[in-house]
């Protein structure tokens, strides 16, 4: 097939499942078009199969605010007709899925279709903004077929923006021979802990989504008094708040701001606990590559996390902002070894059972045919 891939270019699950996915299907015979600004930084452009049309936006003095929407529309447009191109897939909602629906519009006298996978904040931030919430409910009756990366999230939509909106969920995948415990380097290891030291790792976008602060007070409560450091791996607009409380906390001594790394697998599979204290999260990436690299994940009980992560199993689960519960669940994984490495067994195991790319890029190839044959 010929599809269009849609997707946000910078750091953030969304970009990485769509680049993902883009180059698997290239590989098994797809012609895939990336259509953004700048090529997502997962994206390797010399993927057979895969191409990388750029978004120019015109800054012209009139526009306070570059109509970025239209000049991607205006793109697909013309990836359509020089390609002919059959789906848009769109990753998140807006601007990416409404601007797929204008170019199909737009080229009306062919058979294009659009499919929208959404991924939490297109939703549960965007979607529920009263400035977006009409054009989201549009965009996603537009579309010709709407997916979703995790129960939760299919639930969260049809709440929010119609309970006759049908959401297929298809959840995200991870390449388990990049994440994996094969891929540490022990160079990296002892770079950040000496011998009897363990790490605990966290990576996001430090939004105040992810509670970034509770990362830290969670390690300082748990680690008091073992021989632990913590990696924080990313950017956002809570680092400076962040090292802030690291200081107050008096645990700046044992904190690493690493910022942000295209190639985490490495690093993530040379520590030894993975933290993501979330207010919300749709599905948890980031969790996912840290168990597929053998980590048991301490994370809260929101949003789509308990899709992926099994309290008592493959990590534990608090209630959002209970730094008690979340520190004792580090703790008792710090001190007792032997837990550790079963949960990180059985995290490992849940990857592999559940979550890797074969059967998801299956599942989205007939997504893709059935929007044909009606029957998706
Ligand atoms: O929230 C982010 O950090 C970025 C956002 C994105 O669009 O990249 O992440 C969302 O999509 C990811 C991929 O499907 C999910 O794993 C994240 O849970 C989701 N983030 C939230 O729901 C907060």
């Amino acid at each position: 097939m010929k599809i269009a891939m849609v997707c946000h270019p910078t750091h953030g699950g969304s970009g990485v499942i769509a680049s993902e996915l883009g180059m698997r299907l290239a590989k098994r015979g797809h012609e895939v078009h990336f259509v953004s600004h700048e090529r997502p930084f997962r994206l390797d452009p010399l993927t057979f199969g895969v191409r990388f049309h750029k978004v120019h936006v015109s800054s012209y003095p009139l526009f306070r605010y570059p109509p970025y929407a239209l000049a991607l529309a205006n793109q697909l447009s013309q990836v359509i007709q020089d390609h002919d191109i059959q789906v848009i897939h769109a990753h998140y909602a807006i601007p990416h899925s409404l601007a797929g629906i204008l170019a199909r519009n737009m080229n009306a006298d062919r058979n294009v279709k659009v499919m929208t996978t959404l991924h939490g904040t297109d939703i549960t931030l965007i979607g529920t903004d009263p400035s977006y919430t009409d054009i989201t409910r549009w965009a996603m009756q537009e579309s010709d077929y709407v997916t979703g990366v995790s129960d939760w999230l299919a639930e969260v939509t049809r709440k929010e923006l119609g309970g006759d909106l049908f959401v297929n969920t298809i959840p995200n995948a991870v390449d388990a021979e990049v994440f994996s415990r094969d891929q540490a380097c022990s160079e990296l290891r002892e770079r950040f802990a000496s011998q009897g030291e363990l790490l605990i790792s966290h990576v996001s976008n430090f939004r105040p989504v992810k509670r970034t602060k509770d990362v830290l007070k969670t390690f300082a409560l748990a680690a008091q008094d073992i021989p632990a450091r913590l990696l924080m791996i990313g950017d956002g607009p809570e680092l400076i708040s962040a090292q802030a409380e690291a200081r107050e906390l008096g645990i700046q001594d044992r904190v690493e701001w690493l910022g942000i790394i295209d190639e985490t697998a490495p690093l993530l599979a040379g520590t030894d606990l993975f933290l993501l204290p979330s207010e919300s999260e749709s599905f948890g990436l980031a969790a996912l590559e840290a168990m597929a690299s053998g980590l048991p994940v301490i994370a809260t009980d929101s949003g789509g996390i308990p899709e992926v992560v099994v309290d008592g199993e493959t990590g534990f689960l608090s209630p959002v902002g209970d730094i008690e519960s979340l520190a004792r669940g580090t703790r008792e994984l710090l001190v007792n070894s032997e837990k550790r490495n079963q949960f990180s067994e059985q995290a490992r195991q849940r990857v592999m059972d559940l979550f890797r790319w074969a059967p998801v890029i299956e599942r989205y190839e007939q997504a893709y045919e059935g929007l044909f044959s009606g029957g998706s």
